[in-house]
């Protein structure tokens, strides 16, 4: 192994024995929430993922290299370091790690380590996609191209709530990833459970969902997403629209715009988004948990 990747003995152990292993992202440690939330966040997932019986390895770039599964204290760094820690999506992982810089990494920068780690399910609240107006500003995360090469399931409640989700959609379908909905036809908008654009498949159990993924993979696909609806959902569009507007109004662009969105929803509904984004990682990392120890259960054809 290269030492620009590291990877925790009791995950390597795991992967190794063939028992379930789940990753987690840090991005949404670092720039997710606000300060101290974000590592409770983290921790909770990692606690959701042990309790259902599979191993959680959380993932950053840390003291020059991809580390996958993080102790306490090093997920504690993200939390201290909040925005200062780069946002790493795949592209931004060779950077941080040469340059020794703390990188946070996105969605698209933690499937890139499960690809070097072998690592199956990834647990996480929204993946990035097509934002609105990208017709007139391109911007589309490299969450979708790295779905679309990893074999890796992701479980979600659908993509970020600021996005054009319909359009995330479309193009999840050109790059071949199909969309899951457990228990649900609907890919869920985030911190609300209604109203998405319909899922290519609907599954509804942890053990549907891990023979579909075993069958995706034998059949050559690699990314799925696998979308959770939150247990207790609000419906923020006019919230959001309102966000977006007023962030359109301020001149904030670019990376700024998802912190600014977030801590917007947050005040303007008492603080429910909140709530409903800590409870929905977690959630999300337990149902990765879940459907990884079934696919461990699944004997090999
Ligand atoms: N969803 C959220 N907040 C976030 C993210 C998703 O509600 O901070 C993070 C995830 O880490 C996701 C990333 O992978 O944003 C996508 O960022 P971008 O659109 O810049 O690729
Ligand atoms: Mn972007």
């Amino acid at each position: 192994m290269t030492e620009l990747l590291q990877i925790a003995p009791e995950v390597q152990q795991a992967l190794h024995e063939s028992r379930p292993v789940v990753a987690l992202e840090t991005t949404l440690i670092a720039h997710g929430f606000p300060p101290r939330v974000g590592v409770e966040v983290g921790l909770a997932s990692e606690a959701a993922v042990s309790l259902e019986g599979a191993v959680a390895a959380t993932v950053g770039v840390i003291d020059g290299a991809v580390v996958i599964g993080l102790d306490k204290k090093q997920i504690e760094r993200f939390g201290e370091a909040g925005a200062d820690a780069r946002k790493a999506g795949p592209r931004d992982l060779a950077a941080c790690a040469a340059r020794r810089e703390l990188g946070a990494t996105t969605v698209g920068g933690t499937l890139r380590a499960c690809a070097l780690a072998g690592i199956r399910f990834l647990g996480t609240g929204g993946i990035g996609g097509v934002h609105r107006g990208f017709a007139e500003r391109p911007d589309v995360s490299a969450d979708l191209a790295e779905l679309a090469r990893t074999q890796t399931l992701v479980v979600g409640a659908g993509a970020k709530s600021l996005l054009d989700v319909p359009a995330t959609a479309e193009v999840l379908e050109t790059l071949g990833v199909p969309v899951v909905g457990y228990r649900t036809d609907e890919l869920p908008l985030f911190y609300a459970a209604a109203g998405g654009p319909p899922v290519s498949a609907r599954v509804e159990s942890p053990e549907e969902a891990a023979e579909l993924a075993r069958a995706h993979w034998e059949l050559g696909g690699a990314g799925l997403l696998l979308g959770n609806a939150p247990e207790h959902g609000v419906d923020v569009e006019p919230l959001l629209e309102q966000a977006l507007r007023t962030a359109a109004a301020e001149n904030i662009s670019g990376q700024a715009v998802t912190p600014f969105v977030l801590s917007f929803l947050h005040e303007r509904s008492g603080g429910r988004t909140l709530e409903v984004n800590r409870d929905l990682v977690a959630a999300n990392a337990a149902l990765a948990a879940q459907v990884a120890v079934a696919f461990s259960t699944i004997s090999p054809r």
